[in-house]
């Protein structure tokens, strides 16, 4: 069983202290990610105690352990899965074959370019975090936000570590390159599109956790199946992290949903105004948010028709999520049925499996997504109400793809672009319905209550009382 190693200054379980040089290296990035920290994460709170969970080991017992400290002082670390010394590479044309611990050089661009592009999304996501902190819902909230904040910059560390450790002098430019872009920059920004979104509500926040957060499960689910073993192994680990920042988008929705559905019942009513009249937010609102998060984080899967993919699928870098899950592993003569676009209208075709990765993965996704859409209706129903919420067709809204060359709308019929431009306002969030939503966004530091938007949780975290002050403020 790996233990970390907490008393080097980079807590491990890489045997770092047994290599001088990266083990400098890294200590020399270390200093430009706190003062990225400090710059570019969460704006105040630094000096908070916050009750955090941290990674003391790799093995299920251990791997959260939970205590007050402030967030500077979080033990960012590097953390890789076991080492399993007989694994064979699972998947494409190097199956049944050895898994690689160094880098296979036909391969180091295409791995690099995965590394950088999933290490991009982490420190990203922070950057576009780093106000919601002054309108926290509750202090539960507060030290979900920072929870996820937190790991975000211990996922940034995993990448580095790989970059560091397996791509020489380059990786150490692309490492630094991690914390020069930035969300939102207009001369250097982060790489998806997702990530330059501004997230300044906890709408937002919320719908990210649940929609993009999942998408990077697909995503990290996929590369923990990497014949690179060392990023197989990386991944692995961090999917343990990941599924903590989904749990607070699901149940989040569901408790924005539930105190929907309260202002709807005492009031026998599903009118908008008197929902928004009592701080509550109507489904059909709710619905637009879920309708912008979940379009906006399809694009992250890539083209549904991708050469780049097909690649990475046949040399056994990256491979399908749960890829265990499927008969054939190498896909050399098979294929796969999808739409495309011919001559402005949608046409089934079939093109080579491994050219489909993307969208395979895109479909897993959206089936995942479901199951959250199945709840909250279930609580609709149950309160008597006739809303149902429904994720908006895949080629709804895209920049990526083939559906970007198109307008959709949100059933997926080919429209104008008048027309979709007339509509757009109905189907995601209008300036007005963005105006109403940071109009609710005050802040609660009381550890009795919660905002007027969001109904309490239902339990604390690790067995604490859901009252208990998760955030010791300065
Ligand atoms: N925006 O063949 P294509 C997470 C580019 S989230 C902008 O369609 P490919 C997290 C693409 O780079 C998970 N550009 O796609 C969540 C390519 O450019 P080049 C992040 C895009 O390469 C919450 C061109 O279009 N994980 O962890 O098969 C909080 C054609 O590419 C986009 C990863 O990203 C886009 N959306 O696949 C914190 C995993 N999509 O090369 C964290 C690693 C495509 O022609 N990355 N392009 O210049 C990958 O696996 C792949 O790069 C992608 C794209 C899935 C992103």
């Amino acid at each position: 069983m790996s233990k970390l190693n907490y008393q080097e200054k980079i807590p491990n379980n890489v045997n770092l202290s047994e290599d001088l040089s990266l083990q400098r290296a890294l200590e020399n990035w270390q200093p430009k990610f706190q003062n990225w920290w400090k710059e570019m994460g969460p704006d105040g709170f630094q000096n908070s105690e916050i009750y955090l969970r941290t990674a003391t080991s790799v093995d299920s017992a251990g791997w959260a352990s939970y205590g007050k400290i402030k967030m500077p002082d979080y033990r960012w670390g590097i953390f890789l899965a076991e080492e399993n010394k007989n694994k064979k590479i699972g998947f494409g044309e190097y199956k049944g074959k050895p898994v690689w611990t160094q880098v296979p050089g036909d391969y180091r661009s295409i791995l690099r370019r995965l590394i950088v592009t999933q290490g991009d999304t982490e420190p990203a996501s922070v950057e576009q975090q780093r106000m919601l902190g002054k309108t926290c819902p509750s202090i539960f909230d507060l030290r979900n936000l920072f929870q996820v904040n937190v790991e975000e910059g211990r996922h940034l560390w995993a990448m580095v570590y790989l970059l560091h450790a397996y791509f020489g002098r380059d990786g150490r430019e692309e490492a630094e390159g991690l914390l020069e872009r930035h969300s939102g920059d207009i001369d250097n920004p982060r790489i998806l599109r997702t990530f330059n979104e501004p997230i300044t509500d906890w709408v937002s926040f919320i719908m990210f956790t649940y929609f993009t957060d999942r998408d990077g499960k697909y995503q990290l689910k996929s590369l923990a199946e990497s014949g690179f073993d060392p990023l197989a192994r990386t991944c692995q680990f961090m999917l343990t992290e990941e599924a903590h920042h989904m749990q607070v988008g699901e149940t989040s929705i569901s408790r924005m949903v539930d105190k929907t559905l309260e202002i709807m019942k005492k009031n026998n009513s599903d009118s908008e105004s008197i929902i928004r009249s009592a701080g509550a937010i109507d489904l059909q609102t709710i619905q637009k948010y879920i309708n912008f998060w979940f379009s906006s984080s399809l694009d992250l899967f890539g083209s549904e028709i991708s050469t780049n993919a097909a690649t990475a699928f046949a040399n056994g870098l990256k491979g399908r999520p749960d890829e265990f899950k499927y008969d054939n592993h190498v896909e050399d003569d098979t294929y796969f049925e999808i739409e495309d676009l011919v001559n402005g209208k949608i046409k089934n075709k079939k093109i080579p499996t491994r050219n489909a990765m993307n969208e395979i993965t895109r479909r897993s996704y959206i089936k995942d997504c479901e199951i959250g859409l199945k709840r909250w209706n279930r609580m609709i129903q149950k309160n008597g109400f006739e809303f149902t919420f429904s994720l908006p067709s895949e080629k709804f809204r895209r920049s990526i793809g083939i559906w970007s060359r198109e307008k959709f709308d949100i059933y997926g019929n080919i429209i104008s672009k008048e027309k979709f431009e007339k509509n757009i306002s109905s189907w995601i969030p209008s300036e007005s319905d963005k105006d109403f939503i940071k109009g609710l966004m005050i802040q609660v530091t009381d550890p009795d209550k919660t905002a007027s938007w969001i109904s309490a949780p239902m339990r604390g975290i690790n067995n604490m009382d859901i009252n208990y002050n998760y955030v010791d403020l300065e």
